[in-house]
């Protein structure tokens, strides 16, 4: 997108500045747009006090400013992992504490309007509802659709209480858009989800495989750590694979423009590359390495013959690369010090997401870019507590706490043992996943759902069925506004206590739990989603199961929980999460410092004697998979000849129901609008302004277009945010068939002019 773009407020050409220009605290040069504090008096502050953001899956530590109960200032927390920076979202946070809009009453639709009702009516009708659908169509009626954003006591209470309560496993959430592929990776490859390292590998690295991820506007404050590694040595190159010239694209030293949907005919051809040069190690290969073409073992040779289609002579075409581009590639990443890769939408929201993930992993591994300082693949977060809130507690459909799976009977019946309940209580089945789930409403088959801390009417795939779907089922929406595109579709709405007016647990990229603490009252009515689950609990006779009252005791009961796996943060009590700035689990007894890396000395389920184990495995040994490029089902055509692709910019959150409230971040991004490279633009006669028409099989709208050189030649880009631009009405719902994640990324579309700048 344009920088040069002035909205009347805080272009984004300011934001740039204001990022690269603050002093920063701690002696930290700042490259990007992470920020330390911009200053921004809103009156004298008494009190300080530790938190986190609310937002993304970086997990900044902060500092509140409070005078009385009011917040007055944010500002980077010093003595987090973050060192002091945040970005613009994470600056503004005081202003999201202050809006005035507010959903402060439960509310009934009558004659198609929400109407004031009080908490007991709300709760009686839920239940009632809830109940007769169970009693009438059995538990696979009903559907629990939760969030990244939610609290790990507040997701731990959802997912027990439908699974083991009322003995569905439809408990789904936005991290299977976001994070699936990533945790699906990792398991496969692993035998354990989550990464292997952390953030402090940044400041060890020597080679940065960015894939998929616009990092400088959607993890600055990591951009920023890596700048400052690159200041300090030399030696440092970042490669950023990415169809789009995005800022972290411009400021890398290698950017490899692949066409949208190809990858995997690149990792393939960088493994190539290693095994053809002998950038491995055989001693390391086969003590700790099997190779598996994903049905049986295979040996080394199967592996390099299988390789031989993907040489960068044969995929460079498709991939819109010379074979010069991937050899040097290849060569920089098997040849570093210390490769750290670090990836995020890119390669998750794809068709081929865990073929993607097992892929980089196993680039890792067979160059041995693992297990040291600097050495590891990294999937970056998403969403504030996507990985302790959904992935750990096992609150999607297909996965149990702590690294369990649902289709596995020893973790059904291990699970069932440390929850009290009865052998045979959760179902063996895996339940609906996010799209499955919206079609299976649409079809009638689920009749009630609570959707939390979410908004799927403007950011599923495709979505006209879904809004359809949400009209047919009994919907309960919690969300601190009432005004977003889900709640047009509840029939119950529930106020909820947003971010430091409640209190939790959350669980970012690299492991690292951190606590925050209630700070300020839930405006009029609203309540915690945690005491709306405990309560609903109750209602539904559940009282037993989830005995705890207090997001403390549902921690201890989840603390001790985790001492049964090799998840184990036992020693996290809450006191000691009061005091210290986040641990990283493993963290099994409460003089434990956590653990910085997995899998090698250090991390307390290595034996003794042992450098390296991959212990999630019953032989220790971590997987290389065989896996094939198999191309999007969006092929381009004579009628839909280019490549719509989607994401984020770095002033708004998703659909943009809280960022887009705060004025100088609205401005700052301005409207929703496409993107379009200069080049297209004029071959097609648009000018910066007109409004386009951008059409798929799934649908079409029309918007206004922005003339930008940061996307490349063939591909529209959109960003999500702005309820008036609902581009996902036109995105494709195609998902990978194991992780069920969407294809965001990659939908065949055409573009014509409607109106002429102009005339409008
Ligand atoms: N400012 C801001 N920051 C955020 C968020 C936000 O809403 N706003 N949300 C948070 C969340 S939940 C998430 S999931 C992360 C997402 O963080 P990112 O994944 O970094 O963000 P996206 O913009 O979705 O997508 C990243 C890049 O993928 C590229 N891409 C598209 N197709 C392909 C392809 O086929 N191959 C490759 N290699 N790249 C491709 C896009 O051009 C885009 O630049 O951001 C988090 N941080
Ligand atoms: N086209 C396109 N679409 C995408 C993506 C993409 O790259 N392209 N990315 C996908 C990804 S990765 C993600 S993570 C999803 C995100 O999609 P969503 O989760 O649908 O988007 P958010 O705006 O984060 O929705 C959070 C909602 O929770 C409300 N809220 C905030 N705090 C609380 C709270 O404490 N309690 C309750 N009950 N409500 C609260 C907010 O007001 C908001 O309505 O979008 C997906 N959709
Ligand atoms: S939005 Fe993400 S990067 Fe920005 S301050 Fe919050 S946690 Fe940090
Ligand atoms: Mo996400």
């Amino acid at each position: 997108m344009s920088e040069n773009s002035s909205n009347g407020g805080l272009s984004r050409r300011r934001f740039l500045k204001l990022g690269t220009g603050v002093t920063a605290v701690g002696g930290m040069a700042l490259g990007g747009w992470g920020l330390t504090e911009i200053i921004v008096d809103k009156g004298p502050t008494r009190s300080w006090h530790k938190s986190v953001c609310r937002y993304c899956g970086t997990g900044c530590g902060i500092m509140v400013g409070m005078h009385g109960k009011k917040v007055t200032r944010i500002r980077g927390d010093l003595e987090a992992h973050n060192k002091g920076v945040i970005c613009i979202k994470g600056n503004m946070l005081a202003e999201l504490t202050q809006l005035q809009n507010r959903a402060t009453k439960p509310k009934i639709r009558k004659n198609g309007k929400l109407e004031e009702a009080s908490w007991n009516e709300v709760m009686s009708l839920i239940t009632e509802k809830f109940k007769s659908a169970i009693d009438q169509h059995g538990p696979n009626s009903v559907a629990y659709y939760g969030s990244g954003q939610l609290l790990i006591e507040e997701s731990y209470t959802a997912n027990k209480l439908f699974k083991a309560g009322f003995g569905t496993n439809n408990v789904d959430g936005n991290p299977r858009l976001c994070m699936a592929s990533a945790a699906v990776g990792y398991t496969q490859t692993f035998g354990k989800d989550e990464p292997p390292g952390g953030y402090d590998d940044i400041d060890h690295a020597e080679c940065f495989f960015l894939i998929g991820s616009n990092t400088y506007e959607c993890h600055p404050p990591l951009w920023e750590r890596i700048m400052i590694r690159k200041k300090s040595n030399p030696n440092v190159k970042i490669i950023c694979v990415d169809p789009r010239k995005t800022m972290t694209a411009k400021k890398a030293d290698i950017h490899l423009p692949v066409v949208p949907g190809t990858d995997m005919l690149l990792l393939n051809a960088m493994a190539y590359e290693i095994v053809r040069n002998e950038w491995y190690d055989p001693e390391f290969l086969v003590e700790h390495i099997k190779f598996s073409d994903g049905k049986r073992t295979v040996t080394f040779e199967d592996y390099a013959k299988f390789l031989e289609d993907y040489t960068p002579q044969k995929v460079a075409g498709t991939l819109g690369l010379t074979p010069r581009q991937i050899e040097e590639v290849a060569y920089e990443f098997a040849s570093s010090k210390a490769t750290l890769s670090m990836w995020t939408m890119g390669i998750n929201q794809r068709s081929q997401g865990v073929f993607l993930n097992n892929t980089l992993n196993s680039l890792h591994l067979l160059s041995q870019q693992i297990c040291r300082p600097g050495a590891s693949p990294l999937s970056l977060t998403g969403q504030s507590n996507a990985c302790g809130g959904v992935r750990d507690t096992g609150s999607l459909s297909h996965i149990l706490p702590n690294g369990r799976l649902v289709a596995n009977e020893k973790h059904r019946n291990e699970v069932e043992e440390l929850w009290g309940v009865p052998k045979g209580t959760i179902a063996p089945k895996p339940g609906l996943d996010a799209v499955n789930l919206f079609r299976a409403m649409n079809d009638e088959r689920v009749k009630a759902a609570i959707i939390m801390c979410t908004n799927p009417a403007q950011s599923m795939p495709n979505l006209k069925p879904v809004k359809e779907g949400l009209d047919k089922c009994f919907l309960v929406v919690a969300d601190v506004f009432e005004d977003t595109e889900t709640a047009k579709h509840a029939d119950v709405f529930l106020p909820a206590a947003l971010w430091i007016e409640k209190e939790g647990v959350y669980g970012q990229s690299e492991r690292r739990y951190q606590l925050i603490e209630k700070l300020l009252d839930p405006p009029g009515e609203a309540k915690s989603d945690f005491d709306i689950l405990v309560d609903f609990a109750n209602r539904m006779g559940y009282g037993n199961l989830i005995a705890y009252k207090t997001p403390e005791e549902a921690w201890d009961e989840y603390r001790k929980f985790s001492a049964a796996s090799y998840y184990n943060f036992e020693g996290m009590t809450r006191a000691r999460l009061r005091k210290e700035r986040g641990l990283q689990w493993p963290c099994p007894t409460e003089d434990h410092p956590g653990t910085e890396r997995r899998y090698m000395k250090g991390d307390p389920f290595v034996k003794a004697g042992k450098d390296i184990q991959f212990y999630g495995k019953p032989d220790d040994k971590a997987i290389i998979f065989l896996r094939p490029y198999i191309p999007s089902n969006e092929q381009l055509s004579e009628s839909s000849p280019m490549h719509l692709t989607t994401g984020r910019v770095v002033e708004q959150w998703h659909t943009g129901t809280m960022t887009d409230k705060i004025p100088s971040l609205s401005k700052g991004s301005g409207p929703g609008v496409f993107y379009l490279n200069p080049q297209d633009a004029q071959n097609m006669g648009i000018k910066d302004g007109d409004k386009i028409e951008v059409s798929s099989r799934y649908g079409s709208i029309i918007a206004k277009v922005k003339i930008s050189d940061h996307e490349t030649k063939g591909v529209v880009f959109a960003s999500f945010y702005d309820p008036k631009f609902l581009v996902n009405e036109v995105v494709a719902d195609n998902f990978d068939p194991v992780s069920k994640e969407p294809e965001y990324k990659v939908t065949a579309v055409s573009v014509k002019k409607v109106v002429e700048v102009e005339k409008l």
